[in-house]
């Protein structure tokens, strides 16, 4: 899988892939991750990226020209261009699963006060939040997005086989787990689970 975001603050995604899980998918050559700056595209000649909002509401939107050169770049006959956006629909496992079979992923992550429309309206495929909360831009959902799409590629798992199908449920059965030591500053793992 091929995945490029598009950001004004591509040092972010240096935790995705310096460490853990999509760090060594990218070793493994399983996932092809690039981070690209909207700035490096801007034709302005101060760089701008934002601009005010016309009818006179408050804060900065994000321009078009930078963003859809740098979508123009990147993006190919077969990429799914997805924007981090509050306005989208909520990511699932369900999701996830889905976009785990795309073969390119663009990720698109907004600040300010969001982006242009004419850029939504004609240039994203999807938009998709992480849930019903705000936050300050999409980088953070961009890599929630990634950790759990990712997960679902073949041969990004120690074992070969994809996460398995009913992992949707596995973290979130409702029996207790335990590990060593057997007695804890006093609490005891439970006798059942001792033997087998
Ligand atoms: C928050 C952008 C609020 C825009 C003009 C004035 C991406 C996100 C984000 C952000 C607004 C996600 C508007 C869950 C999130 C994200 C930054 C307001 C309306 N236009 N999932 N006001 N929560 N957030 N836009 O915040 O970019 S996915």
């Amino acid at each position: 899988m091929k995945i490029d975001v598009l950001t004004l603050f591509p040092e972010m995604f240096s935790m995705l892939s310096d460490y853990g899980v999509i760090g060594k998918a990218i070793d493994k050559q399983v996932l092809d991750f690039s981070v690209h700056n909207i700035r490096d595209y801007s034709l302005d000649k101060h760089k701008s990226v934002d601009d005010t909002v016309y009818g006179g509401a408050a804060g900065m939107l994000m321009k078009p020209q930078p963003i859809v050169s740098a979508i123009n770049d990147v993006k190919t006959k077969s990429s799914k261009v997805i924007y981090l956006s509050p306005q989208g629909s909520i990511l699932t496992q369900e999701k996830a699963i889905y976009l785990a079979k795309e073969e390119h992923l663009v990720l698109l992550c907004g600040h300010y006060e969001g982006i242009d429309s004419r850029v939504t309206n004609n240039y994203i495929d999807e938009e998709i939040s992480i849930g019903d909360y705000v936050l300050t831009g999409g980088e953070l959902p961009a890599m929630v997005l990634i950790d759990t799409v990712v997960r679902w590629v073949k041969g990004v798992l120690g074992n070969e086989e994809s996460a398995p199908s009913d992992s949707h449920c596995d973290g979130l059965l409702q029996y207790d787990e335990f590990t060593k030591p057997r007695n804890f500053e006093g609490y005891e793992v439970p006798e059942v689970l001792l033997n087998g």
